[in-house]
């Protein structure tokens, strides 16, 4: 045994804010902007070894992580997790859904974001100072094979970036059916993908059917379909969706966040019940935290929840959530906003160190560019739709320091300091454009 390994002290801790291309993607929260923000975090302790994290962007982020910069620094990395544990448990009232506020900007569960970016730090810099990989910290590995599901959205024309800086528009416009089964195929072919998830909410629901059922006969019953509104439906909408695809979600899919809050998801439920639609419903609006979690169960309102290591309060609470959710009888999924590498690496590590996760993960990764990427030998592969967890210490990846720089140099030169679609809608799309819940 070595026994300086024993204490990992960590000196100093280094907050990125950078910007990567994102093409023009469409949601029910509005459009998103040509620059996705991400926060990158260095944790180094006294031996020179560099744990590495990644969470949402933009100002906010990075004055949270500097504001407890200072209590970090000197601690030791074993415990840091237990010091910042009032982290994840916030003394705040209020709405902590997805509901109104897009993943990363609302500031009730800041605090779970700042607990979850350190502790994804921390792990990785154990792991890299003992030479095991994280998923081994969190118990162990179930699978070498991260699944993960084709990501579909509707955009726009365009490939992100701006002015010298626009990129190329590796999938085209996607705005009708016919588009969106070439946009899966596409998809599918690049990554290997065998579940497709369709983010839904943009146009009216007939057409998002009609997408639905055209997946359906392009890829047939052995792929599992999923559609996502971000609330976008009433409860009344919610059900007719349901019920002309409850053929096409059967076999292992889904409908995610049909509509607005938990009674509404329950509600939903009933009906579809009621007319023997055995569709589940699944979250990661309306549950995001272990708060929301007895209401679900008690109502009947979620029946799989999408866990996020970015906002559920780390790698370890995730595997928690997975615990919690077989004890109720509930699927775990993973939800993902846009992000590079180093949060594509924490998602696999957890999921694989996670015996309950009942379905493919979500990831972003598709809409993002090798010319973004910021973990060293650029963007990590896929098998057949899975990205493998070696036996590499830590997550697996380091910082590739020129591509770092060039996204600090982006996130400079670049107006967007937080996610805001519905800024980006007015600006491109429609200036009168409002959230309107439900819309349908
Ligand atoms: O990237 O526009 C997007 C998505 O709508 C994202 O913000 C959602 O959080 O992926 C997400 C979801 O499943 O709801
Ligand atoms: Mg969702």
């Amino acid at each position: 045994v070595n026994l300086d390994m024993t204490d990992i002290r960590i000196a100093s801790l280094r907050t990125h804010s950078i910007a990567l291309a994102d093409p023009p993607l469409r949601s029910s929260y509005g459009l998103h902007a040509p620059y996705a923000l991400r926060t990158i975090v260095e944790m180094e302790s006294e031996d020179g070894v560099i744990g590495l994290a990644e969470t949402h962007g933009g100002e906010a982020m990075a004055a949270d992580i500097a504001r407890v910069t200072p209590d970090v620094a000197g601690t030791s990395a074993w415990s840091l997790a237990a010091r910042l544990m009032p982290l994840l448990s916030p003394a705040l009232e209020g709405d902590r859904s997805q509901t109104h506020r897009v993943p990363g900007e609302n500031p009730l569960d800041a605090s779970m974001r700042l607990y979850s970016v350190l502790e994804m730090a921390a792990l990785d810099l154990v792991g890299k100072t003992v030479g095991q990989p994280v998923c081994a910290l969190l118990g162990g590995r179930v699978r070498d094979l991260v699944p993960f599901s084709a990501y579909l959205f509707y955009k726009h024309a365009g490939g992100g970036g701006e002015g010298d800086d626009t990129r190329d528009d590796e999938y085209g416009e996607g705005l009708t059916p016919e588009a969106m089964v070439v946009q899966a195929r596409q998809m599918m072919e690049a990554y290997g993908f065998t579940s497709i998830k369709l983010k839904a909410g943009v146009l009216d629901p007939d057409e998002e059917i009609a997408a639905i059922k055209a997946m359906h006969v392009a890829f047939g019953p052995g792929v599992p379909l999923r559609i996502d509104p971000n609330c976008a439906w009433s409860v009344e909408t919610s059900v007719r969706v349901g019920r002309a695809l409850a053929r096409e979600l059967a076999n292992g899919g889904y409908l995610e966040d049909p509509t607005a809050g938990l009674d509404g998801m329950a509600a939903v439920r009933r009906a579809l019940l009621a007319e023997g639609i055995d569709t589940p419903l699944a979250s990661n609006v309306a549950t995001t935290s272990f708060d929301h979690l007895p209401i679900a169960v008690r109502d009947d309102a979620v029946q799989i929840v999408l866990c996020d290591p970015h906002y559920w309060g780390g790698l370890r609470q995730v595997q928690h959530l997975a615990r919690v959710c077989q004890t109720f009888g509930l699927g775990l999924s993973m939800h993902s906003n846009s992000h590079l590498g180093i949060s594509l690496m924490a998602m696999a590590h957890v999921a694989a160190a996670s015996p309950h996760l009942t379905y493919a993960c979500d990831t972003h990764y598709p809409w993002q560019r090798a010319a973004d990427e910021v973990v060293e030998g650029g963007r990590i592969p896929f098998e057949h739709g899975s990205v493998r967890i070696t036996d590499a210490p830590g997550l697996g990846v380091s910082l590739d320091y020129d591509q770092l720089a060039r996204g600090r140099e982006r996130y400079a030169r670049c107006a967007y300091r937080k996610r805001d679609d519905e800024a980006e809608m007015r600006k491109h799309v429609d200036a009168q454009w409002t959230r309107r819940l439900p819309r349908w």
